[in-house]
């Protein structure tokens, strides 16, 4: 230090407080399932914040911190996702009734999408950009899945969903699958991206149903990606457009601070 320090004793103190109620803070969101790098053992949040080059000094830069080792956290667990690796399955017997409803809103407001009328755009980098109505989209191979949604809140439901494997609709509409993401808009503000190695897990169904029937509005009518491998909030429903991409899409949780990987 060249420069004496002339801070008054009572700075120097809420400093020193602030720090560590931000260290505090940073441990917790370490502490996360989300936030976690295999494991806290082996990476220290010192070890952590000279990896990610931050000093933890102020909320932007804890902020900042934060959101390095989320997208540390994405390589760490698209590295050691197996594309090949199947999540579990149940028995109907095991089926949680009723299934829970959630969304950034209560179960009234979900969206209210007009069959007729509803086309689902495919966009972004494929070559068979063009839009699909409702019966098209029925008509294609069909398959059922009953497993296990995750959510982050602090629930999870087995459930049983009805559609079409998600990697062989994207091979119908020519999808580059050497790139990076796949993008959801949905008919609320929701909006959610994957990667490409989950997009084309065997287990990733485009889902017109569930439990054997139509997909009801509180469920994600007309369709709900349905990943079992992720966490329920990267689970788009009401999707009415998709896009391939090499340009980070984030999502609307992400965006906020979650987690963009989810995986579960
Ligand atoms: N369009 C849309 N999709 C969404 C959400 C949402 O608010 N809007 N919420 C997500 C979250 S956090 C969860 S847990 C699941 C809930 O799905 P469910 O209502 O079928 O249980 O939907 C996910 N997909
Ligand atoms: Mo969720």
């Amino acid at each position: 230090m060249n420069t004496p320090d002339k801070k008054p004793a009572r700075r120097m103190l809420s400093s020193q407080l602030d720090r560590e109620s931000i260290l505090i803070d940073a441990r917790r969101e370490l502490s996360m399932p989300s936030r976690r790098l295999f494991g806290r053992q082996l990476l220290t949040l010192g070890g952590l914040s000279m990896l990610t080059g931050c000093s933890l000094t102020d909320d932007k830069s804890v902020n900042a911190f934060l959101t390095a080792v989320s997208r540390l956290n994405d390589r760490a667990q698209a590295f050691i996702f197996d594309p090949q690796q199947l999540a579990p399955t149940y028995t109907e017997a095991q089926i949680t009734r009723p299934f829970p409803f959630n969304a950034f809103y209560d179960v009234d407001s979900a969206p209210v999408v007009d069959p007729t009328d509803y086309r689902l755009k495919v966009s972004g980098l494929v070559t068979g950009q063009r839009t699909w109505s409702l019966p098209e989209l029925y008509a294609l191979p069909h398959a059922e899945q009953i497993t296990r949604h995750i959510c982050v809140e602090g629930w999870s439901a087995i459930g049983r969903w009805g559609g079409t494997p998600f990697a062989s609709f994207l091979r119908r509409v020519g999808a580059d699958t050497s790139a990076k993401y796949v993008g959801f808009k949905c008919a609320d503000d929701y909006y959610e991206s994957i990667d490409m190695a989950t997009a084309l897990h065997p287990q990733t169904l485009l889902t017109f149903e569930y439990d054997g029937e139509r997909l009801p509005t509180k469920y994600g009518f007309p369709m709900k990606l349905r990943m079992p491998t992720k966490l329920g909030y990267k689970n788009p429903k009401h999707i009415v457009e998709m896009f391939v991409t090499n340009t980070f899409p984030g999502g609307y949780w992400v965006d906020q601070g979650y987690n963009w990987f989810g995986g579960s």
